[in-house]
């Protein structure tokens, strides 16, 4: 298939907002030349100042003006352009072009996002990502705004304002940025205890995604697909990377905090600069309706996934992104999305999150973007035609011809006219609706702790070791012990290996009988006994889907591997590896001594990528060693090459060294794991390559992690 960067739709229409400055005079906003942007008008070289002054002003007046609020949430985000194709028609599920028209190319662009740090925080914190897209189709535009996991904290849109106000930093001294360990957090989890599901996925590896491109995304509600006689199937929508699902440590989080916050932004920007287009499969969970309630959990309930085992995930096309934005500001951050735009073929349902949601995405973007007229910016522009009778208020970009602005008139002939269903107008879904108007929450929502143990019976002994840690981490980082105490009665109530060692780490015990948390999602003074069943369903032992363990391990590509190299390091190691490393488009960098450049022992100059004091193991997938005594000398001397190794050693990564490079290792921790399955001495690329693929040793963890670094 063709991944070559053909200009879509979009791209075109993008083509005429472009502003290129090459070979440009400067002006002012009026397009008048300039001959002096370094100093103001002044009454004599040293002032005063003069009002007169319009250049002076005009300048300022932008700069003033130039930030825009954050997003609420998601205010940290990377975007991407690329394009959907379809892969084989749904037409008996759903009408919209975008799934009927395997010709088409749909234009989208897709932005991630962490949820709760501020706009310039780190990328690797322990968070949701969210992982939204436009997609501009021939209809109109849809957006599915979703996350990386397939489950949501709370049920009812009513709490969302509760939930953020917990998780975001403390309101009286604005601490901690980006983190979700602290008090006013677990103070809402322990009392709420829809959120666990959600939470337990944030403790997991997921929650620290080694690359935006390796991560899935979920649509989270379940939605409707309406066919062209009108019959509606239920949807859940995934996304499945075709690199895997792979993650990073807590420890290396931590690390690339400090040494790259930028870490996932950089990553998604230089694989699409690379030419190594992230890409990922569509995939959807359907559902006649007539099964709405053969299920243990309902639908309608945005903290139950639907396991894959019990409804396949149909494959139905791809998403490629082939495209970095030409500018940050204009098109990452202007860009609204909405969960209400829909087109003809898709609908929603009565899950009373989504509700909630399809008025905040509009409403946040007056306050964030300044006007209703937000839909006109460039990046937010329909590449389907735009006619209504809507006009004026701020910054209207268009200019309406005619006297006429309502519906119906005559003297406009009648335009812009309505659309027939036949003709592709929209219309609603006709769901019958007999009930009592009333403020409460289903009886059919209250099962909190079944999902969360599949969850975590499904995973790898290493991904529970992970999710240990975190409550662990999490937890202590509390100072309220009945918070703590709370969190680990409900915990147990996941799991009680899990609680006791939780419990352990933070020398304290799980309570067997606590004030029950009060649900209050259910009603007033409720206690979460009364409502949760009385066991914990096992409609399922595991879902194997739900663990990274069972994800792809085909491909290096993209991967970082560091060459650490001086001066006479062994060209013919070097070159094998590197050839067969790039002919997998895994990317080489050259780690030395020092930057600039340095000298094989055939004589040839090799840039430098990184000198040693600028750079970090966490920032690379895995380590070579190419041979050369005069090039491992020069490497021994600088400690940080030890504990480069040492620390990549620690995190599970794969070693391979050649000839001399053996005692580059002999000074570090693997000298005692030599027999290591990822530790490869004198070994072909390929079983270096094998081990890159499968992301970590993780068989390597229990004794990795006692070494100090
Ligand atoms: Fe939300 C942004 C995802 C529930 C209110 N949300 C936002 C973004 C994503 C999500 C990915 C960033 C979009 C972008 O890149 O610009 N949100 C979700 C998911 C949810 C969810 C998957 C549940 C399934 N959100 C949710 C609720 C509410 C909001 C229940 C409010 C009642 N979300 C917002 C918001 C944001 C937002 C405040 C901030 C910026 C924006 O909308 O455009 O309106």
């Amino acid at each position: 298939m063709d991944d070559k960067r053909t200009p879509t739709e979009k791209d075109k229409q993008l083509e005429n907002y472009k502003v290129d400055y090459t070979d440009k005079p400067l002006t002012t906003r009026q397009g008048l030349k300039v001959n002096d942007t370094n100093n103001s008008l002044k009454a004599g070289p040293r002032g005063a100042t003069l009002l007169e002054d319009f250049l002076l002003r005009e300048k300022i007046h932008n700069f003033d003006h130039e930030r825009i609020p954050e997003r609420i949430v998601h205010a940290r985000g990377s975007a991407a352009h690329g394009y959907f194709e379809l892969y084989e028609s749904i037409e008996e599920y759903s009408k919209a072009g975008i799934f009927t028209d395997t010709q088409r190319k749909t234009p989208v662009f897709a932005r991630f996002s962490t949820v709760a740090g501020s706009k310039g925080s780190t990328d690797l914190a322990r968070d949701v990502r969210g992982f939204a897209v436009k997609f501009y189709t021939e209809e109109g535009t849809w957006d599915l705004v979703g996350n990386n996991m397939p489950i949501f904290f709370i049920q009812d849109a009513m709490k969302f304002p509760d939930l953020i106000h917990s998780v975001k930093p403390e309101p009286n001294n604005e601490i901690p940025q980006a983190a979700s360990a602290h008090d006013t957090f677990y103070d809402f989890v322990s009392l709420t205890t829809e959120t666990l599901h959600n939470h337990i996925w944030v403790m997991s590896d997921r929650g620290i995604p080694r690359s935006l491109r390796m991560m899935e995304g979920f649509g989270i509600h379940t939605f409707r697909l309406i066919n062209k006689e009108g019959k509606a199937h239920f949807v859940k929508f995934h996304w499945k990377p075709k690199l895997g699902v792979h993650s990073v440590t807590w420890d290396e989080a931590v690390k690339i905090s400090g040494a790259d916050s930028d870490f996932h932004r950089r990553d998604l920007w230089e694989a699409i600069d690379a030419g190594q287009f992230p890409e990922w499969e569509l995939g959807l969970q359907i559902i006649p309706e007539e099964d709405e309630h053969k299920f243990d959990f309902d639908l309608l309930d945005p903290t139950k996934l639907i396991p894959e085992e019990m409804v396949p995930v149909k494959i139905i096309g791809r998403m490629v992104l082939n495209r970095n934005p030409d500018n940050f500001f204009a098109e990452t951050e202007q860009v609204a999305f909405l969960p209400g735009n829909v087109v003809p073929g898709i609908d929603f349902t009565n899950d009373p999150l989504l509700q909630g949601r399809l008025f905040s995405y509009r409403d946040t973007q007056l306050s964030r973007l300044g006007s209703h007229n937000f839909h006109q910016l460039p990046i937010n522009k329909s590449v389907a035609p735009v006619h209504n009778n809507q006009r004026d208020g701020h910054m209207q970009m268009e200019i309406p011809k005619g006297n006429t602005a309502y519906f119906p008139n005559s003297l406009g002939g009648g335009c812009p006219y309505l659309s027939s269903v036949e003709e592709g107008g929209f219309e609603s879904y006709q769901e019958r609706i007999d009930a009592h108007k009333i403020r409460t929450r289903s009886e059919s929502f209250s099962d909190h702790f079944s999902q969360p143990a599949l969850f975590y019976r499904s995973l790898a002994s290493w991904e529970k070791n992970h999710v240990i840690d975190a409550y662990s981490f999490e937890l202590g980082k509390c100072t309220h012990d009945h918070i703590k105490s709370r969190m680990l009665w409900i915990i147990a109530q996941i799991d009680e290996a899990l609680a006791n060692e939780v419990a352990d780490n933070l020398g304290m015990k799980v309570p067997d009988d606590i004030e029950r948390p009060i649900n209050q999602a259910i009603g007033a003074n409720a206690n979460v006994e009364d409502h949760q069943p009385k066991k914990k369903k096992i409609y399922l032992e595991e879902s194997p889907e739900l663990s990274q363990a069972h994800t792809k391990f085909d491909t290096i590509a993209t991967r970082q591997i560091a060459f650490l190299v001086a001066d006479g390091f062994h060209m013919k190691d070097f070159e094998a590896m590197k050839k067969a490393l790039e002919a997998k488009n895994a990317v080489v960098k050259l780690v030395a001594p020092h930057g600039g450049t340095v000298l094989c022992d055939e004589k040839m100059e090799h840039k430098v990528d990184a000198a040693i004091m600028t750079t970090e193991s966490v920032l690379f997938d895995a380590i070579y060693i190419p041979g050369g005594k005069k090039s491992i000398d020069a490497l021994l001397a600088k400690s940080k090459f030890t504990k480069f190794i040492n620390e990549a050693f620690k995190h599970c990564k794969a070693i391979a060294v050649a000839h001399e490079g053996e005692t580059l290792l002999d000074a570090t921790a693997v000298v005692d794991f030599k027999n290591d399955a990822a530790v490869f001495i004198n070994k072909d690329p390929k079983d270096f390559i094998a081990a890159v693929a499968k992301h970590r040793n993780w068989e390597r963890m229990d004794v990795a992690a006692e070494i100090a670094v």
